[in-house]
């Protein structure tokens, strides 16, 4: 395999630890700290997990290692999608299991949770692992979405895992697969299997965290490399002075990744889907809002500009998510094959009309007809619409056109307005980590295994402290079910782990308030570049703007 300059320098770079677990295994013990109550619902939780529930915070420190000696035969699972420093959790993993016991051994279980139930898997050794040292991408064993949550798969995993001697689990994934961890590690310990189970916080959507959890892994990396493009395209913009670039950013549904993204870049402007929410915005509402800051800067001779669109914004406007359950409504079940059978565009539009409330009709008719067809084409397996697939950024442009448009006819407005449309997500997932993201997950893994090696179950590797540099960073672990509170999911309610949305009274989102309006009618824009890899810590090492603010 030919391999780029940089990878082989990256396989050099040698993580940072928290200072606690630098000085070797032996030097490794645990201190117990408060016994854990779940966020809420706590009597509900406490039912589901009798044998996981309430256990004690941890915290690693320096002194002797008390850990019972015992050979440990780990499995790892990759689940869902890919975020940079994965790989870098398995290689921490697995340099803590072999400086514990050469003889210890890490299973890799391939494609997503799926992996344990068909076991496929792989066994890791050193030469193996050194070729996906700090390098980005979850292709050391494959990631999938497959959901580990029946107990006709939990038999299955237990089977697996004893046909291999397996002791434990990691599980790398986001809120829902440590949820499901949480229900894996009390099925292990209900039905007396002896094996563990440790989950990691990944996703970089950044909405697996809380109080104990900082920020998932793969934020910082992704974000960083969403802003250096958009700082690219600013200064582009800036130089040309003739397009107005709306950009969408992933993120799923919360804001986390376009709210960092703008703390990095200062756009014009950037759309916060929990305050479309909070502010129960129409699409009329919003494409006002980025048509004043058109119209501002075209007064000003200014006819470019910058627009980031969170990936999940349109769910999020109230009258949106009315005509999306109106038309799942109406196409529900065989009156999509009457819909399918219309001849013409115009025939369907008819049916539309005829099918949707006067209200959800009025919404539908101001989407582009583009984004008009995409609503009943686009349809996932239960028939509904697939609301991520929808583009937004075209959406937004063509409605700020159309208020444009009546703006000139009234003759408010005279500037010209050239959108131009891009969609950032896939190309942030797999980028080489960063070097917080490197050393972070490092962490991760390696604290994973001193959770394994201490005993624990049902814990999420916790590493904290994370805007001071890593000597200062704190090593341990909390109970799953402590992030816990039930909610209702497909009609059913179900233990889960509490999503984080943007906090509009946190301060990431105040900073972005008070700023804003001089960023929508300026040209502010900052040009963060490429991640650094080598030089100084201040340039380098340097985590999110968001985590940063957060812990101020
Ligand atoms: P996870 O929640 O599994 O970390 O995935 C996040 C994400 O990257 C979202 O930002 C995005 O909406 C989604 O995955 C895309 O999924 P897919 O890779 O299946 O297209």
């Amino acid at each position: 395999m030919k391999i780029s300059p940089l990878q082989k320098a990256r396989y050099e770079y040698s993580p940072k630890l928290p200072g606690m677990l630098r000085n070797g295994i032996s030097e490794i013990c645990v201190k117990e700290g408060e016994e854990t109550q779940s966020v809420a619902d706590q009597e509900a939780i406490k039912a589901l997990f009798p044998n996981t529930y309430g256990k004690k915070e941890i915290t690693f420190e320096r002194g002797e290692n008390t850990s019972a000696p015992k050979k440990q035969v780990v499995g790892v699972i990759l689940s869902g999608g890919q975020a940079p420093g994965g790989h870098n959790v398995i290689c921490g993993l697995y340099d803590a299991l072999k400086a514990t016991n050469p003889d210890n051994e890490l299973f890799g279980f391939k494609n997503g949770p799926s992996g344990l139930i068909d076991d496929d898997y792989l066994v890791f050794d050193d030469k193996y692992i050194d070729e996906y040292r700090n390098t980005g991408g979850f292709d050391i064993i494959g990631s999938g979405r497959t959901k580990l949550e029946t107990q006709e798969q939990f038999a299955i995993a237990a089977d697996v895992c004893k046909k291999h001697g397996i002791t434990a689990i990691v599980i790398i994934g986001g809120d829902d697969s440590n949820t499901n961890a949480a229900v894996l590690a009390e099925y292990f310990a209900a039905n007396n299997t002896g094996v563990q189970v440790i989950g990691c916080p990944k996703t970089i959507d950044g909405d697996l965290k809380n109080e104990d959890i900082e920020i998932s892994f793969g934020f910082d990396t992704a974000t960083k490399t969403y802003s250096e493009v958009i700082g690219n395209i600013e200064r582009d913009a800036n130089s040309a002075k003739k397009y107005w670039h709306f950009i969408k950013v992933m993120g799923r549904s919360a804001s986390h990744v376009a709210l960092e993204c703008a703390l990095e870049t200062q756009p014009n402007i950037c759309l916060i889907s929990e305050e479309v929410a909070a502010k129960k915005m129409s699409l009329s509402q919003i494409a006002d809002y980025i048509a004043d800051s058109v119209e501002k800067r075209a007064a000003k001779g200014m006819n470019f500009g910058v627009a980031i669109i969170p990936e999940g914004v349109v769910e999020f406007v109230p009258e949106f998510s009315a005509l999306i359950a109106e038309i799942n409504e109406l196409l529900a079940g065989a009156k999509a094959d009457a819909f399918n059978a219309l001849p013409t565009w115009a025939e369907k539009y008819e049916f539309i009309k005829n099918g949707l409330t006067k209200e959800s009709f009025e919404v539908f008719d101001i989407l582009p007809q583009g984004i008009q067809q995409q609503l009943f084409l686009e349809r996932d397996p239960h028939g509904n619409v697939q609301v991520s697939l929808i583009e937004s950024e075209k959406l937004f442009s063509a409605l700020v056109a159309d208020k444009l448009a009546q703006r000139k006819a009234a003759g408010t407005y005279t500037g010209k307005f050239n959108p131009l449309h891009h969609f950032f997500g896939y190309e942030g997932r797999c980028a080489f980590p960063s070097n917080f993201d490197a050393d972070y997950c490092y962490s991760l893994g390696y604290n994973a295994f001193m959770l394994i090696q201490y005993g624990y179950t049902g814990y999420l590797s916790k590493i904290s402290n994370l805007s001071n540099p890593a000597s200062e960073w704190v090593a341990g672990g909390m109970p799953i079910t402590k992030m816990m509170n039930i909610e209702r999911r497909h009609g059913e309610d179900k233990p889960v782990i509490k999503k984080a949305l943007v906090e509009l009274d946190g301060k990431p989102f105040k900073f972005f308030e008070a700023n804003r309006d001089q960023w929508a009618e300026e040209t502010c824009y900052v040009y963060p570049g490429a991640i650094q890899y080598y030089g100084p810590a201040e340039v380098c090492d340097l985590t999110t703007r968001t985590l940063a603010l957060e812990q101020e």
